[in-house]
């Protein structure tokens, strides 16, 4: 496996930066997530939009252009050889010393990793997957805006180890006045009476890219979709559930806190917008030729 570090390609076991770098000493930096289907990188110039979005919030400055970056992704997508990748960007701010002033970082860097993902076994996806309410509520957007994919991942990381201490594979997060807002990485839907609903960014949810797509395809296949505000006792009660998210792709919930959710299985509506976005992943994105 080759890494793409600051312009040059370094075997995976080469592949170490320095123990004075902040994005270690304190998860300062931004990253991303994108896939590559087929030879076709999916939303990259969105994916690269929310990455300088980020960094611009957080005042890092990225070594590279917007289009050397897209090369610099395609690049590593060939040195690796791969054609069905998940493609892991992250930019820290660089090496300081020790104490939190950015401005002793003279250098930020990049590093690109092209892997293969598998966030749930492949069964999920078929039977539905069953999540719980955590105590770790989401951050609040005051405090650190949810748009800014940081390397600081530790509430989301809390929220994993608290749902699998309880034998469940995600856990959904709620803010502080209790409503839904997201799971530890990906989106969430509920479906009912011809309504598909999804929390909006504000209450403390990254604005997915995949939860975008989402709410377009629902449009085209004549639903109603927006977002809205709801509880535990909505989610308990919707008819279908499901979750969204670039590595997680579109996986159907059909348990929250012990309570089955419509019939206990992956309903229809779930199914559909699962079979669009599949076509949709076959059809669009950049080539890797390109
Ligand atoms: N919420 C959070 C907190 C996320 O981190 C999503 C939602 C889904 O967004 P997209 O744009 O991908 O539809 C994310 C996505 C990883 C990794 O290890 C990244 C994410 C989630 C899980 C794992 O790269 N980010």
């Amino acid at each position: 496996m080759q890494i793409y570090m600051d312009g040059e390609f370094v075997p995976k076991e080469e592949a170490k930066i320095s123990v004075f770098d902040h994005g270690l000493l304190y998860g300062d930096g931004v990253f991303e997530g994108i896939r590559c289907y087929a030879g076709k990188v999916f939303r990259l110039t969105e994916h690269l939009d929310r990455l300088y979005e980020s960094a611009k919030t957080i005042m890092l400055q990225i070594s590279l252009s917007h289009q050397e970056m897209q090369k610099a992704v395609l690049n590593t997508l060939r040195a690796n050889k791969l054609k069905d990748a998940y493609i892991r960007l992250v930019i820290t701010r660089g090496e300081g010393d020790l104490g939190l002033d950015p401005g002793k970082c003279k250098k930020s860097r990049v590093i690109i990793i092209a892997d293969k993902i598998a966030l749930y076994p492949r069964e999920l996806y078929e039977r539905g997957l069953e999540i719980i309410t955590v105590p770790t509520r989401s951050i609040p957007a005051e405090s650190l805006n949810p748009q800014v994919k940081s390397l600081n991942y530790l509430s989301n990381i809390l929220a994993k180890i608290e749902a699998i201490n309880e034998g469940a594979a995600e856990a959904l997060m709620l803010n502080t006045e209790g409503y839904a807002t997201e799971c530890s990485g990906d989106n969430i839907f509920i479906f009912k009476r011809g309504r598909l609903l999804t929390p909006p960014t504000y209450l403390g949810a990254l604005e997915g890219i995949t939860r975008n797509i989402i709410m377009d395809l629902a449009k085209e296949l004549g639903l109603e979709v927006g977002e809205g505000i709801f509880t535990r006792h909505e989610l308990y009660n919707a008819e279908e559930c499901f979750l969204t998210g670039t590595a997680a792709e579109i996986i159907p919930v059909v348990k929250a806190d012990k309570r089955i959710i419509g019939s206990g299985k992956p309903g229809e509506v779930t199914r559909k917008l699962r079979e669009a976005f599949t076509k949709l992943t076959a059809r669009e994105g950049t080539p890797i030729t390109s």
